[in-house]
């Protein structure tokens, strides 16, 4: 079976106030793997596309212009149940209920301005992906000290 992956992107918001270490940090250090990284200034039919189920909300135009307003840092994560783990890492959506210890909860204020982004399920996370990547783009890697991660 392939192992779970997930997309997550932190935010121009994120990349401004130079947070790309300490959230790299957080995801290296509970043991997942990255499998792709880049920093690009996303088009905006890319940013249309990745929030298109969000397209009747009230913030969406908002939220694609903040999202285009600067270099966002894409990358992909790999290991077990790394889709859910990853949102529990990032913190609730509004920052003012993220607890603290999450990235939205020790770093940020305004659900506008929440610096970083993580699929919500496993089939988002793909369709994120191959938005986002190409597929020789992903890396595929085994850690060497995977068995000290995985019994
Ligand atoms: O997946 P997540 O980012 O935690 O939240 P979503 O409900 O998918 O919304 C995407 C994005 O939209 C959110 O990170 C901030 C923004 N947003 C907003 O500006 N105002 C809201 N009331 C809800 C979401
Ligand atoms: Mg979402």
């Amino acid at each position: 079976p392939k192992a779970e992956r997930t997309f997550i992107a932190i935010k121009p918001d994120g990349v401004q106030r130079g947070l790309i270490g300490d959230i790299i940090k957080r995801f290296e250090q509970k043991g997942y793997k990255l499998v792709a990284g880049k920093l690009m200034w996303a088009p905006k039919e890319l940013l249309m596309n990745h929030y298109k189920d969000l397209a009747d909300k009230p913030f969406y135009n908002g939220l694609v212009a903040y999202m285009a307003s600067g270099p966002v840092f894409a990358m992909v994560w790999e290991g077990k149940a790394v889709v859910a783990t990853g949102r529990k890492i990032l913190g609730a959506t509004n920052p003012l209920d993220s607890a603290p210890g999450t990235i939205r909860g020790d770093y940020c204020i305004d659900v506008g301005r929440n610096i970083c982004h993580g699929s919500d399920a496993v089939e988002t996370a793909q369709r994120e992906i191959a938005l986002w990547f190409k597929d020789d783009e992903l890396n595929d890697y085994e850690f060497a000290d995977k068995k000290w991660i995985y019994e």
